[in-house]
């Protein structure tokens, strides 16, 4: 559609960094005649811009004309909105992807950009006619059924803080309906998520699926150590710290979505230049390769600004052990947004008021020396009991990492019984000595594994209080056990959606052959296999083998 004038009158502006052009309205010349429309003439109009193509600048002006005269500007394609603008170039497949929906309700148009310019010279709302795009026949009946580009769909929103729950493929019940974890767990991302996270390994992902070594995508199939620099720093950030609200509003999904897309643009060889490149990179799909190409061409990814001011609040509050999204959220609406308000309103459970007492130490992670202090505590401890007991700090000291979050130490007997019975005595032996300060989780029982979750302080002056776990296992679950507790976690579930490939099933109990699954579900958990070392694993999944320091992904 040529409209020469009104193309004149908003001129597109060189894409910069977002922030360059905050607050810049458009070509300097033009700023005093705009600001001087005024009216209602966009009365009972709510627009949702769609800025590719349009440009910031652009958009804001719109923006800022829609609101002046009586109308309503959208951040997010929400229902209340009418009018969706649009470049006058984009088709109706791009536009649709854009907005993340797979049909169009039928209150909404589509509307050519050079529409709400021509409303804006005119001063009056005109006829969408000539401005709006046809829904093409074909699309109509597509839409049905249609299979979505990324598995985590989004679903439009009128902001990140009040999001319109996940499309009923996505709700979560059903995706763990999917999923064959052996652990009921509290929190999905510590569930299996195998049935979304493949574990793909993004450096090989330039090649075409088809001619892929099969191994290759497997992220337990790599070493770590084979991380490279992350070329895309600029665009992993922001889609982190969107991941990272998500998380905190409780919105597993998205988050799980964009931190799938960060994991894979962070191994990728080099720093991505266009859309297509984005969209062939497995894990991305095309509606995150969207978000990727703005932060590219823009600097900036709008969807950030509309984080809602709850996201700090409630990542203050989660960072409070034994504090999730949930809890977190009802504190939040329950007006409480300090520690301060939840130390001395809040009802706390007797583990969140633990997390508070510790917050700041809960929060810093050790240097390894002091984790290996730990360890050898409860090793002492262990061996006072019975000095044939393993007991080994697994997680992130065992993968060889500088400083940990915690320490996990396992203990097994190689006799196969003297492992019985050991549980509450070392933990009484801990407590006696004053080592161990608060418990969270004291026993709990998993098949015939015991698990302790608490807080250890080490003697002497100026030690800070740490959180240890301490799980005793059965010998014949010994390397299943030690496996799983090395982690990464990342790494465990690629592993274990490894295993699924082949009819098998991984958990920290056991590796498990000849699993039946109907769909996705499984129907019949199968055989355990003998597996006396970690390597045993490694063979029968058809892998390398991979030391404890290269499973740190
Ligand atoms: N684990 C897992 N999935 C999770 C959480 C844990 O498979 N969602 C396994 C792998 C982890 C191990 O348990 O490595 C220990 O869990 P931690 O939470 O202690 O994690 P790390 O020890 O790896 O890291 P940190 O240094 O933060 O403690
Ligand atoms: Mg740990
Ligand atoms: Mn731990």
């Amino acid at each position: 559609m040529a409209l020469p004038g009104i193309v004149k009158a908003f001129p597109k502006v060189k894409r910069q960094s977002g922030d360059e052009l905050e607050g810049k309205e458009g070509p300097p010349g033009k700023k005093k005649s705009e600001d001087a429309v005024t009216g209602n003439f966009f009365k009972g109009v709510s627009v949702h811009i769609l800025p590719a193509g349009i440009g910031n600048a652009r958009c804001k002006i719109f923006e800022k004309q829609v609101s002046q005269n009586g109308g309503l500007v959208e951040p997010t394609f929400c229902p209340s909105v009418t009018h969706v603008i649009l470049d006058d170039s984009m088709d109706f497949d791009r536009a649709l992807r854009l907005l993340k929906v797979e049909r169009l309700p039928l209150s909404v148009q589509l509307v050519k950009s050079s529409w709400l310019s021509l409303c804006i010279t005119e001063k009056t709302l005109l006829s969408t006619s000539n401005y709006s795009l046809p829904i093409p026949s074909s699309q109509v009946e597509s839409f049905e059924g249609e299979a979505k580009e990324d598995s985590c769909s989004e679903v439009p929103s009128c902001s990140l803080s009040k999001g319109i729950p996940p499309p009923p493929e996505a709700k979560e019940d059903d995706v763990l309906q999917q999923i064959s974890g052996e652990r009921e767990e509290d929190d999905v991302s510590q569930n299996d998520l195998d049935a979304l996270i493949k574990g793909l390994n993004p450096k090989s992902e330039i090649l075409p699926l088809e001619q892929k070594p099969t191994l290759e995508k497997w992220v337990c199939a790599q070493s770590s150590l084979s991380k490279t620099e992350n070329y895309n720093k600029h665009i992993t950030d922001k889609l982190e710290l969107l991941a990272k609200a998500y998380t905190h509003q409780g919105d597993k999904w998205r988050s799980l979505s964009y931190s799938k897309a960060v994991s894979a643009l962070k191994s990728y060889h080099k720093p991505i230049t266009s859309f297509e490149e984005a969209c062939k990179i497995q894990g991305i799909g095309k509606r995150m390769a969207e978000k990727i190409m703005e932060i590219m061409e823009s600097g900036h990814l709008r969807k950030l600004d509309y984080i809602g001011e709850d996201v700090p609040v409630l990542e203050l509050f989660t960072n409070i052990w034994g504090a999730g999204a949930k809890t977190a959220k009802l504190w939040y609406q329950q007006g409480f947004r300090t520690l301060d308000d939840i130390r001395t309103k809040a009802q706390l459970t007797s583990q969140q008021k633990i997390g508070l007492k510790h917050y700041d130490d809960f929060l810093d992670r050790m240097p390894r020396e002091e984790a290996a202090a730990i360890e050898k505590t409860v090793r002492d401890a262990a061996h006072s009991l019975n000095p044939g007991l393993l007991a080994i700090a697994c997680g992130s000291y065992r993968r060889g990492k500088a400083t940990c979050g915690d320490v996990d130490v396992l203990i097994t007997h190689p006799d196969g019984k003297s492992h019985r019975n050991v549980f509450s005595k070392i933990l009484l032996n801990l407590h006696q000595h004053g080592f161990l300060t608060d418990d969270l989780v004291s026993n709990e029982e998993n098949g015939e594994q015991k698990k302790y979750l608490g807080v250890c302080r080490l003697p002497g002056p100026g030690q800070r209080h740490r959180r240890l776990d301490i799980i005793v296992v059965p010998y014949n679950e010994f390397a299943c056990a030690l496996l799983y507790f090395t982690g990464s976690a990342y790494f465990n579930r690629s592993m274990r959606a490894l295993a699924k490939t082949k009819k098998m099933s991984l958990s920290e109990h056991s590796l498990n052959k000849d699993v039946m699954r109907q769909g996705s579900l499984k129907v019949s958990s199968g055989i355990p296999l003998s597996t006396p070392t970690e390597n045993d694993v490694f063979t029968y999944l058809g892998i390398p083998y991979r030391e404890p320091h290269e499973r740190d992904w």
